[in-house]
């Protein structure tokens, strides 16, 4: 079974494993209201985040002094509202960081205190590359950051070194409070893993960490990514509540948890979202040993990078797919559907009971508004109903310990025959899961509130810790005075350090350069992305007709000097080619995004013209995650 989240924050995960030894973000959208200054590292809240977005121009509306800093491989609506546009080339963040690091150790200006008190040093372990990589010293720290200078950052990323040294002063500056905010830039990439550890690097160095106002936050893309997927775990290798499969007690909590025979969880982790695709569109003879994918609520026929080396294999390839099996859960006619064996048509949110978890960690709950049309049934009931036809059959795999359906719900001491469509809403099978799963949290101190305390807050950030009668939510997580687990006098305590020492880790990674860059044959290169108007592949947005108006179709963003080589006029038709596939659209010129020279910017939302045909699938050697932002292209007037 599939969702998108390794396509999306897989990279955000291991850069808090690998700082912090345990995931999600330790600041909250209060952040927001008090930094000073607040740093964009290759993201588009203005678009992408509007909401949220909004809350901090408010602020400005107000009078209230921020400085906005957008570092960005492109000029977006994001950039018109900031105070300082650093333009970089892809993977730029990486010499970025390195060259802050640099300067406040040559400056004297990274906060010792901190430092000494609550942080280790790590670098990568080329001999034997692991998450953890292997511990350095702060000698070894500051030997390796030494080539970064600003002028050796300005040739890397093409930022200019003035610039550089004015973050390095920012971050020097303890008097000030900075937020980091970022998202798809520093996730898709090929050292997503690496670039985010930096990140929360340099606000671990300078002590901009655990005061309101100063926090690393990654802001997650699917507004229940942290929710829905890394805490209850559906990455193929994890378990809920920050256990993985890899670990035999983590198997054991969960099997005894869900009442399952021991044994029942196998150690091996799945395959992830890539490879898993990779295998099911490989013939079985050829290796391909998945035969069957259950997809719901993600769209990977359009979403997945180089779809021609999946979906349209050539020729010889061909044979031997026959017997894959393809079932798509969905609410719309979608670029997968239309690959699917088997549809089942789903309901909405809004037409069905539910839980979701965003970027601050804050839980949320409501119930459903309207019935779903036809015949669209929950997500959640479709595996339930499943599973029981499975357990009638008699698979062993649907059974608990005592022999009984593994998803028994009971009222008044009988089951429920929730399989039933005519019986599912006779109980909440969101609270009865929600209370199992609620057991989980507690492992890694993710603790959260009875199902009947969201009903009744609206939303709580966890760890949500009852104290006098009363369930109270936590802002800052490792911070003493809001976390309930930090133990008094400790002030920052990392209590998931991957050091068991309480201590975070600042890492070294040196720049390298994107898998594919562009050379004389594929001279430009090609970012990925989205557009206000529309969500993802469009399949809800392109339906609603204002926004369709408004956005109508796909199109390639070019600098206005590259179209004039090219001698194109806004709206000429050109075939953009990679070493993958090619795609024939429309220019726009100073239109929504302005790519700098060299670079061309193409959203993903139109299903007509699938701009993942072009894409590269190289992915982060930890988190899996792939590189949608950096392709490398030619142009052709058609
Ligand atoms: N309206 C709308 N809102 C959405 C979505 C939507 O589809 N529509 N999707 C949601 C989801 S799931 C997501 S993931 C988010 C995505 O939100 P964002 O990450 O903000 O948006 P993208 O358009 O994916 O990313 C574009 C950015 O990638 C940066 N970039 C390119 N190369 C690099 C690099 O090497 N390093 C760095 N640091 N940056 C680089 C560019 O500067 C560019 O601004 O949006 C969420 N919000
Ligand atoms: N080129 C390129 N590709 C990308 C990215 C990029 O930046 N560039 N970004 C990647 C990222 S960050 C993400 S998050 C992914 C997003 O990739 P997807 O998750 O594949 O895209 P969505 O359009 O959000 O797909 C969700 C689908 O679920 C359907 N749906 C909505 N509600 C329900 C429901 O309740 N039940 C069911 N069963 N279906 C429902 C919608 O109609 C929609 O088709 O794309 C990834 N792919
Ligand atoms: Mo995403």
């Amino acid at each position: 079974m599939l969702g998108c989240a390794r396509l999306c924050m897989a990279s955000a995960v291991t850069g808090f494993l690998a700082t912090y030894g345990v995931d999600e973000p330790a600041g909250c959208y209060d952040d927001l209201d008090e930094c000073d200054v607040l740093i964009m590292w290759g993201n588009n809240p203005a678009e992408m985040h509007p909401v949220l977005f909004s809350r901090v121009i408010d602020r400005r509306s107000r009078g209230e002094k921020l400085t906005l800093i957008d570092i960005s491989t492109r000029r977006t609506r994001t950039t018109d509202s900031c105070q300082h546009y650093l333009e970089m080339k892809g993977h730029g963040d990486l010499a970025i960081a390195n060259g802050i690091a640099h300067l406040l150790i040559k400056n004297g200006t990274y906060n010792r205190k901190f430092v000494e008190s609550f942080c280790s040093f790590k670098a990568p372990d080329d001999e034997n590359p692991n998450l953890h990589g292997k511990a350095i010293s702060f000698d070894d720290y500051k030997a390796f950051l030494e080539p970064y200078t600003p002028e050796y950052v300005e040739e890397l990323s093409g930022v200019p070194a003035d610039q550089i040294r004015m973050l390095g002063d920012l971050f020097g500056n303890s008097d000030l409070k900075i937020t980091s905010l970022w998202c798809m830039g520093m996730n898709q990439h090929m050292r997503g893993t690496a670039i985010n550890t930096m990140v929360h690097g340099i606000h671990l160095l300078s002590g901009h960490f655990g005061t309101p106002g100063n926090a690393p936050t990654s802001l997650t893309g699917q507004p229940s990514a942290c929710g829905t997927v890394r805490e209850v775990g559906t990455l193929a290798h994890a378990l809920p509540g920050g256990r993985v499969v890899a670990d035999a007690d983590h198997r054991q909590q969960s099997e005894d948890f869900w009442n399952v025979p021991a044994g029942r969880i196998s150690a091996t982790p799945g395959y992830h979202t890539v490879k898993m695709w990779e295998s099911f569109c490989t013939p079985t003879d050829k290796g391909g040993d998945i035969g069957t994918i259950w997809v719901q609520v993600t769209n990977p026929g359009q979403t997945l990078p180089n779809l021609n080396k999946l979906f349209n294999p050539k020729g010889d390839d061909k044979a031997g797919l026959e017997d894959k099996f393809l079932i798509v859960s969905e609410v719309y006619p979608t670029a997968t559907t239309r690959l699917a064996d088997l549809i089942l048509p789903s309901s909405m949110w809004v037409e069905k009971n539910g839980v979701v978890g965003n970027s601050e960690r804050r839980t949320q709950q409501w119930f459903k508004m309207v019935d779903p049309p036809g015949e669209a049934r929950d997500d959640c009931w479709q595996t339930i109903a499943v599973a029981h036809e499975l357990f009638k059959r008699g698979a062993d795999g649907m059974k608990d310990r005592d022999g009984r359906f593994l998803f028994e719900v009971k009222k008044d001491g009988k089951p429920v025959p929730i399989w039933d469509w005519e019986h599912y809403y006779d109980v909440n099978v969101d609270e009865h899961l929600f209370e199992e799963y609620r057991q989980f949290t507690r492992l890694k101190h993710k603790d959260l509130a009875p199902y009947s305390e969201y009903v009744k807050a609206r939303g709580l950030r966890w760890p949500v810790v009852e104290t006098d009668g009363q369930w109270k939510e936590t802002q800052f997580r490792f911070s003493e005075g809001f976390d309930p687990y930090v133990e008094a006098g400790k002030g920052i305590q990392f209590y998931h350090s991957s050091t068991k020492d309480d201590r975070g880790q600042i890492w070294f990674n040196p720049w390298i350069a994107p898998a594919e860059v562009p050379d004389n044959d594929y001279p430009f290169m090609l970012c990925t992305g989205r557009v206000l108007e529309h969500w993802h592949t469009g399949s809800m947005t392109r339906r609603i007709p204002e926004l369709s108006r408004a956005m109508p179709g796909g199109y390639v963003e070019i600098h206005a000097e590259d179209a004039a080589d090219y001698g194109l006029r806004n709206g000429d038709r050109v075939r953009m080619e990679s070493r993958r596939g090619s795609l024939e659209l429309p220019v726009w010129i100073d239109g929504r995004g302005k790519p700098p020279r060299g670079t061309v910017f193409i959203p993903f939302f139109d299903e007509t013209l699938l701009v993942n045909d072009l894409t590269l699938d190289a992915i982060d050697p930890f988190s899996k995650q792939p590189d949608y932002k950096k392709s490398a292209v030619r142009i052709r007037k058609v």
